[in-house]
């Protein structure tokens, strides 16, 4: 019998050592069987989600690409001229892609650029029809995404030029994301569409070569008629000055505003920059301003104080017309 305890001993290490297998084998099985419902759980999410995107595609738009650099449909020299008279229903007729507001933008590419063109305005409805009549087309064929924004100065005050440009760039950024702002008078178009209404990396002079001024640079650091900056160049110079009141100087004050602060014109060369400006006398309460030789001398000390960050105006209207935005605002008086 003294084998007995010694037997019972040996079974029961036999057990234990059975149960003690029988464990880390479960264990060991469980891990696996984690493990892989882990990968085939990821796995199947994995599938999941790339049979989601295929779904996603088909429901939204197709993607589509950036136009192309040279927008295609470019056709070259333009004949303008201002003999016949063109209505606005005409007008509207001719140009049926463009949104309210005077918005369009590509059909079959996304556009390079998001650009607001700026009309300073008032009284000179016979002009900013030509305007419309020649650039809506031109701006389509340059594949822009664009809106076009009259500045209408209200009351019969001095006129102010520069604020109402100031003015411009304010509205028209908080309708839309423009990354550019072409300020462009109502009476002057471009004689070819190669002349691109967008932005580059110095701020452009586009109206280089005047019918009027016998196709020449008047002067070198000449930058009124249309000019072209984006929302960084503008905001370098603080925008554009508000008080110069009357015809004359704020151009050249811009000119001055962006050499001191080291900022080069680009220009198309002066064939492509050829522009025609319809024929006018001076407009009734906009006299010559007698400050601007005064002013223009001292930008470096004013430009700081004077420009986007002090331009204060009332907007009187907003009217969505078919082919532009219009908006009445009140500047102030001299
Ligand atoms: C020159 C400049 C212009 C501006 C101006 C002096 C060029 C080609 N043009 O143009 O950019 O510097 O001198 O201020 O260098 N306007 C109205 N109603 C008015 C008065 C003016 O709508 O009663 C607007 C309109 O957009 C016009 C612009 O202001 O085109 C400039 O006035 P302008 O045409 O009388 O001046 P102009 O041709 O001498
Ligand atoms: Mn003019």
């Amino acid at each position: 019998m003294a084998a007995g305890p010694c037997n019972l001993k040996g079974v029961s290490t036999l057990l234990i050592c059975v149960c003690a297998i029988y464990l880390i084998l479960g264990t060991l099985y469980a891990l696996r069987f984690e493990e892989s419902r882990v990968f085939v759980t990821s796995s199947w999410a994995h599938l999941a989600k790339v049979a989601m995107r295929g779904t996603k595609k088909n429901v939204t738009e197709p993607a589509m690409e950036l136009c192309p650099e040279t927008p295609p449909r470019l056709v070259g020299p333009l004949h303008i001229e201002f003999k016949y008279s063109v209505s606005m229903e005409l007008v509207q007729k001719v140009n049926p892609e463009v949104k309210e507001g005077g918005h369009w933008r590509p059909r079959d590419c996304i556009a390079r650029q998001k650009v607001a063109v700026i009309i300073p305005f008032r009284h000179r409805e016979f002009h900013l029809k030509y305007w419309l009549h020649y650039l809506h087309p031109i701006l389509q064929r340059q594949q822009l995404d664009y809106g076009i924004y009259v500045i209408n100065q209200y009351g019969e005050t001095t006129f102010n030029r520069a604020k109402l440009m100031n003015v411009g760039y304010a509205e028209a950024l908080k309708q839309y994301d423009y990354e550019c702002i072409v300020f462009s008078d109502v009476d002057i178009v471009p004689m070819d569409d190669r002349n691109l209404y967008k932005c580059y990396s110095q701020p452009r002079h586009l109206s280089v070569a005047l019918d009027q001024h016998g196709f020449r640079l008047m002067y070198p650091r000449l930058f009124g008629g249309v000019t072209a900056l984006n929302k960084k160049q503008f905001n370098t110079i603080n925008g554009f000055p508000n008080n110069y009141w009357g015809w004359g100087g704020e151009d050249d004050d811009i000119s001055n505003r962006l050499s001191l602060k080291n900022m080069s014109i680009s220009r198309p060369d002066m064939k492509t920059g050829r522009c025609r400006m319809i024929r006018h006398g001076r407009d009734l309460h906009n006299e010559s301003n007698p400050k601007r030789f005064d002013y223009i001398k001292k930008t470096r000390s004013t430009m700081e104080k004077d420009g986007i960050n002090s331009l204060k105006y009332k907007v009187i209207k907003v009217e969505q017309n078919q082919l532009f935005t219009n908006i009445t605002v009140d500047i102030g008086t001299l």
